[in-house]
C-alpha cells in the first residue's frame, strides 16, 4: 500500500489573468480550484493509473471538503483527520497568461490541535504495515512542533516502510535524521540541508554522493524546467526534459513525486522511473490546474526524455 499524506491540506485556486500589472486592477478571465497541498498530487497521480493509495493528513471546513471532493472525483481514496472549527487554507496561484510560470501565495493553514494530531499518529499505527511507501510532502501546518514532525516520521520508520519525504528547512533536515527513503528536494532546499552554496552539477553531484552515503537510497535534486539530478544505488544521473511550452508550474514537482513513486511501486527500473517522472511532469507544466496531467501525452514525452550517467 502507498499512503500519502499532506499535513496542511490546501485548495488551490487558480487566477487566470491576461497579464498581471502592479498598482492596477487585474481582472481574472476565470477562477478555477483545484486539489492542492503537495502529497495530493502523488495520491492523483497513483489513482489515475490505478495504484492502490489512501490519501491522509489534516482537513477541515467546507475548504476541505471541496479538496475531497477534488480527490475523490480523481478516484482518490481519503482517509483524512478532520478538525473541528477549521477551515483548511488556500493557496492563490496567479498565472498570467502573457507569461510562463505563475505567482503563488498561500495561507499559512490552521493549526493543529493535540487531540487531531493524535488521531494522525493513530490512524499511521493502524494503517502503515512493512515495506508500504509512505510520502510526507508538503510544509507542516501551524502548531506542528519538529518534535511531533518527528514522532510522525519515526512511526513509518518502526514499521518498516519507506519514507518518501518532499519538504524544506527545518522539516527536511529532521527527515534526514531518520534516513528517508527518498527525498526530492530543489537547488535551495539542497543547499539548506547541506549548509552549501553550491549551483553547479559537478559540486551537486559531490554532495549527493555523500548523501547516498548516508543511508538515503533516492536522491531527486529538482532543477526546475532544466531536469534533474538523480542519485541512487552509487550513481548520478543527470536527467533532461523535454522541450514544452510552460502554461503553468504549479504542481509540476509533486506530480514528478507521483511519477516516481508509481513506477517505484511497479518495479521499474531507474531509467524508466525518472523517464516517466519526468514526462508526467512536463505534460502537468503544459496545464492550467495544478493536479492536471495527461498519461498519454506523457508516454508520449517520456521518448524525448534525456538521462545520462554521470
Ligand atoms: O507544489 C504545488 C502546491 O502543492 C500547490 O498546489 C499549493 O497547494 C502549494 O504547493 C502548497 O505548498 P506548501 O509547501 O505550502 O504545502
Amino acid at each position: 500500500m502507498i499512503i500519502t499524506v499532506t499535513l496542511n491540506s490546501a485548495l488551490d485556486k487558480i487566477i487566470l489573468v491576461d497579464k498581471l500589472v502592479k498598482n492596477r486592477n487585474n481582472r481574472s478571465t476565470e477562477i478555477r480550484y483545484d486539489i492542492g497541498g503537495k502529497a495530493t498530487h502523488v495520491s492523483v497521480v497513483l489513482s489515475s493509473m490505478g495504484i492502490e493509495n489512501i490519501s491522509t493528513g489534516f482537513i477541515a471546513g467546507e475548504n476541505g471538503k471541496r479538496v475531497q471532493k477534488l480527490l475523490e472525483d480523481k478516484n482518490v481514496r481519503c482517509d483524512y483527520v478532520w478538525q473541528e472549527g477549521s477551515e483548511t487554507r488556500v493557496s492563490n496561484i496567479i498565472v498570467p497568461k502573457d507569461e510562463e510560470g505563475s505567482y503563488m501565495i498561500t495561507e499559512k493553514g490552521f493549526g493543529i490541535v493535540k487531540k487531531s494530531l493524535e488521531k494522525l499518529k493513530g490512524k499511521l499505527k493502524d494503517i502503515v504495515k512493512e515495506d508500504d511507501i509512505v510520502v510526507f510532502a508538503g510544509g507542516p501546518p501551524p502548531k506542528i512542533s519538529i518534535e511531533n514532525y518527528k514522532e510522525l516520521l519515526q512511526i513509518v520508520k518502526d514499521k518498516k516502510a519507506k519514507l518518501v519525504v518532499d519538504s524544506n528547512r527545518v522539516w527536511l533536515k529532521e527527515a534526514l535524521k531518520v534516513q528517508p527513503y527518498m527525498i526530492k528536494p530543489n537547488e535551495r532546499e539542497f543547499n539548506e540541508i547541506m549548509g552549501t552554496d553550491i549551483s553547479t552539477v559537478d559540486d551537486y553531484v559531490n554532495e549527493i554522493k555523500k548523501l547516498i552515503n548516508s543511508g538515503v537510497e533516492i536522491i531527486a535534486l529538482s532543477l526546475g524546467k532544466q531536469g534533474s539530478i538523480i542519485g541512487t544505488m552509487g550513481k548520478v544521473f543527470r536527467v533532461y526534459p523535454p522541450e514544452i511550452v510552460e502554461v503553468n508550474d504549479t504542481g509540476c514537482g509533486d506530480v514528478f513525486l507521483g511519477g516516481v513513486v508509481a513506477m517505484i511501486a511497479q518495479g521499474k527500473n531507474i531509467e524508466e522511473v525518472f523517464k516517466f517522472a519526468t514526462a508526467i511532469s512536463a505534460s502537468k507544466a503544459t496545464k492550467e490546474g495544478s493536479s492536471d496531467f495527461c498519461l498519454k501525452q506523457t508516454i508520449e514525452f517520456m521518448d524525448k526524455v534525456m538521462l545520462k550517467e554521470l
